[in-house]
């Protein structure tokens, strides 16, 4: 398991169809769900922490491996914006590019090449988000959304690390209806306030500026919302 602080968040697989099971995390921790954990909270991202991982131990490393996990770190730190990206996660990577002679531009491609009707569907999140005085922005995706830019729910949480640096807005939050798992999906992004210890409490959680939650009663919703807009005004007071 990569990635990933607690079981509520995975998705795709039965994790009781595993006999052995191995988590690698950057997350702060909050639940232990495998016989072996190893956890680093200070690493800018999971693959960065594979990587020293194959370095330090007789594992195997080639160009397939060494692309994934360039692209693993690019994904996970958010092109190195996150606030644990040192000297390391760039060195790590620095040997790699080096002793596989990747092919930067060909990677990127890969991973941010993306459909017009999804940066069309930005454009309408960013036209009809609302964002309150004390710079909390949020928007609640409906089904018709989604289809009319024909993205798919999980488009929406993609794009919610594109509002960054926004001067207006120091918190926000997107809100999709996951059908299959018949939840609210809400992906949560910030640029001061602690946003992860308030997504605990709606069975959520995550990174200190980079949290998810998952609601069953709409209600919900709005008292998350709520406290994220206090959490934005106190904040925004102590700046
Ligand atoms: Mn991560």
């Amino acid at each position: 398991m990569l990635d990933l602080p607690n079981i509520s968040r995975l998705d795709g697989i039965k994790f009781e169809n595993y006999k052995k099971v191995i988590k690698i995390d950057h997350h702060p921790v909050e639940e232990q769900f495998s016989e072996i954990e190893y956890v680093r909270e200070d690493a800018s991202s999971t693959c960065e922490m594979i990587i020293e991982l194959i370095e330090n131990t007789n594992l195997k490393m080639n160009k397939e491996i060494a692309s994934n996990l360039f692209l693993g770190v690019i994904a996970d730190s958010d092109r190195f914006l996150v606030p644990t990206t040192t000297y390391k996660s760039l060195e790590l990577v620095s040997k790699l590019i080096k002793n596989y002679n990747l092919d930067l531009m060909k990677l990127y491609n890969k991973l941010y090449e993306r459909p017009l009707d999804e940066v069309k569907f930005q454009s309408y999140i960013t036209l009809n988000m609302s964002i309150t005085e004390n710079g909390f922005g949020y928007i609640k995706l409906t089904d018709d959304v989604i289809k009319e830019y024909k993205v798919d729910s999980s488009s929406a949480s993609n794009m919610v690390n594109n509002f960054n640096y926004i001067k207006e807005l120091y918190a926000w939050a997107f809100v999709s209806y996951d059908q299959r798992q018949e939840l609210h999906k809400v992906n949560i992004r910030s640029r001061g306030p602690i946003i992860n210890e308030i997504a605990m409490k709606y069975n959520g959680g995550g990174h200190k500026y980079a949290s998810g939650a998952r609601i069953k009663n709409i209600a919900d919703i709005d008292l998350l919302f709520k406290a994220l807009d206090d959490a934005c005004k106190e904040y925004k007071e102590n700046l």
